[in-house]
């Protein structure tokens, strides 16, 4: 009795856990959705003469040429700063030219928002930049593509966005969530020069890495969500991202060109259309014993504590690079006990799932991702990520880094630091919907983008450091 008791109490709270994701992620969605159309509205009625759908091209040049007049420099002499989206993030010209950034990067002239996929494992998003960035065709290397099992050759870049990228035209880079850890395993991976063809790279054609909540240390979120913790690459029998597995599955295999463009998962190189597989392929998929769920090559594996060790245990942070990061936390702990940080200013949905994170327990017959772990370390959270994962690469080794209070306390900046700042806000606070941010969008991005552009090139200002270069 008690234990059909259990079963129905698990099987209840699996339901309303979906229920909330699943409206979670619709929220997110609608008002960004509802965002964007209020600002195509806005444009519509403010130039009534100008046709609606304004190329964005277009656009950069009006304000490069009122720059140029401006200052001495042109724009394409100002290194690119690259947004780099995370999980079901978008880039630009996705789900109708939506902006995942929120507009932010109409705020400097040089700014690109690459598309790589919205659930793809961290390694072929990273390898899928690098491509974005230089054109050609994506080569996601014979050893990971044959271990994984898709094509080594993807998607064709015919023009790269900043072709002469090198160690002399380097690059700022700006991670949400799990794109901070894309950028780091890029940096790693022009380090290692694993590139074939580019023999030349190096880690210093990354000139400063700044992350918003990013992924750096895993989150507990992912067992929340369906992840074992006791076996981080499968997912549990019944859980909410086997629907999410089932769904993405169906939509690739059913291969409907327009709605690919609208949003795109970024399995293309697995070859899940009908076309390529059959029904034999999909039964195949959809039981488990082929494609990216099987194979572990997509991004929740990357995102528990045991996935970020694994990589991390590869990953360096380089003595020529300046880094940066926005931890955002949305609880607060009262008697020793960790509870969201108020119930204003923050939207029901994303209420419950902090909460939910900050009640998490690592079950006690699991052996713990590492020694030392504690889950008062991990209750702390933004609803997605755990603040301790936020600040600064940890585990396996912990990589330099400094806290911010106040600005003033990082004159002058020096790269190879991490440093960081807790930032009171929710996940996506700074994506999506820029509303929700209110003054607070703004002031972090001003300051990103200023910061980017004081560092814009290394050479002269190793020149004139160690003073002269603050912030
Ligand atoms: C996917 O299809 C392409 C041809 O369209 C082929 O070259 C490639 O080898 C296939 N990859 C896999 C993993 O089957
Ligand atoms: C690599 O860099 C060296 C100098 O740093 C340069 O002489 C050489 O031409 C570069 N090679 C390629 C393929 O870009
Ligand atoms: C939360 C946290 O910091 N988790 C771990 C990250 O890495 C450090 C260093 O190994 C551990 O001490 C932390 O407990």
């Amino acid at each position: 009795m008690i234990r059909w008791w259990v079963s129905a109490l698990q099987l209840t709270e699996l339901f309303v856990s979906t229920v909330v994701h699943l409206l979670y992620g619709f929220y997110i969605f609608s008002t960004a959705l509802a965002g964007d159309l209020s600002q195509a509205m806005n444009e519509w009625f403010s130039k009534p003469n100008v046709h609606a759908v304004v190329k964005e091209e277009e656009e950069t040049r009006e304000t490069t040429s009122s720059l140029t007049t401006k200052t001495t420099t042109s724009v394409d002499d100002l290194p690119p700063i690259v947004l780099v989206h995370g999980i079901f993030g978008f880039g630009k010209g996705r789900l109708g030219g939506l902006s995942y950034f929120a507009g932010a990067e109409k705020k400097d002239e040089r700014v690109l928002v690459p598309d790589l996929g919205s659930l793809t494992s961290i390694y072929d998003r990273a390898r899928e930049l690098f491509y974005y960035l230089k054109g050609g065709q994506v080569d996601y290397g014979e050893e990971h593509s044959m271990a994984y099992g898709h094509s080594q050759f993807g998607r064709i870049y015919e023009q790269g966005h900043y072709p002469e990228w090198d160690e002399d035209h380097p690059i700022h880079f700006v991670g949400h969530s799990a794109g901070a850890q894309v950028v780091r395993v890029l940096q790693q991976m022009l380090a290692d020069k694993a590139f074939k063809g580019y023999e030349n790279t190096s880690d210093k054609w990354v000139l400063s890495i700044t992350s918003l909540s990013g992924a750096f240390n895993g989150t507990t979120r992912t067992y929340l969500d369906g992840m074992q913790p006791e076996d981080w690459r499968n997912m549990k029998p019944v859980c909410l991202l086997q629907f999410c597995r089932l769904g993405t599955i169906i939509y690739d295999w059913l291969d409907i060109p327009w709605l690919k463009a609208y949003y795109n998962f970024g399995f293309d190189h697995f070859n899940m259309s009908w076309k390529k597989m059959g029904i034999r392929g999909l039964i195949d998929c959809l039981l488990g014993n082929i494609g990216p769920f099987a194979s572990g090559d997509w991004i929740l594996p990357d995102l528990t504590i045991q996935g970020s060790m694994q990589l991390n245990c590869h990953l360096q942070t380089f003595p020529d690079t300046y880094y940066f990061s926005y931890a955002t936390k949305r609880t607060k702990r009262i008697f020793g006990i960790t509870v969201p940080s108020g119930i204003f200013g923050i939207h029901p949905l994303l209420f419950i799932r902090v909460l939910q994170m900050s009640q998490w327990r690592h079950p006690p017959d699991v052996f713990p991702p590492y020694k030392g772990y504690r889950d008062e370390d991990w209750q702390d959270n933004d609803g997605a990520l755990n603040t301790i994962s936020m600040t600064h690469p940890r585990i396996p080794v912990e990589h330099p880094s400094h806290f911010v209070g106040h600005d003033s306390e990082c004159q002058p900046l020096q790269p190879g630091i991490w440093y960081y700042k807790i930032v009171e806000g929710d996940h996506i606070l700074f994506v999506v919907n820029r509303e929700r941010a209110g003054i607070q969008f703004d002031m972090i991005y001003d300051s990103i983008f200023e910061r980017c552009r004081k560092y814009a090139c290394r050479r002269k200002s190793r020149q004139t450091l160690p003073n002269e270069i603050l912030q």
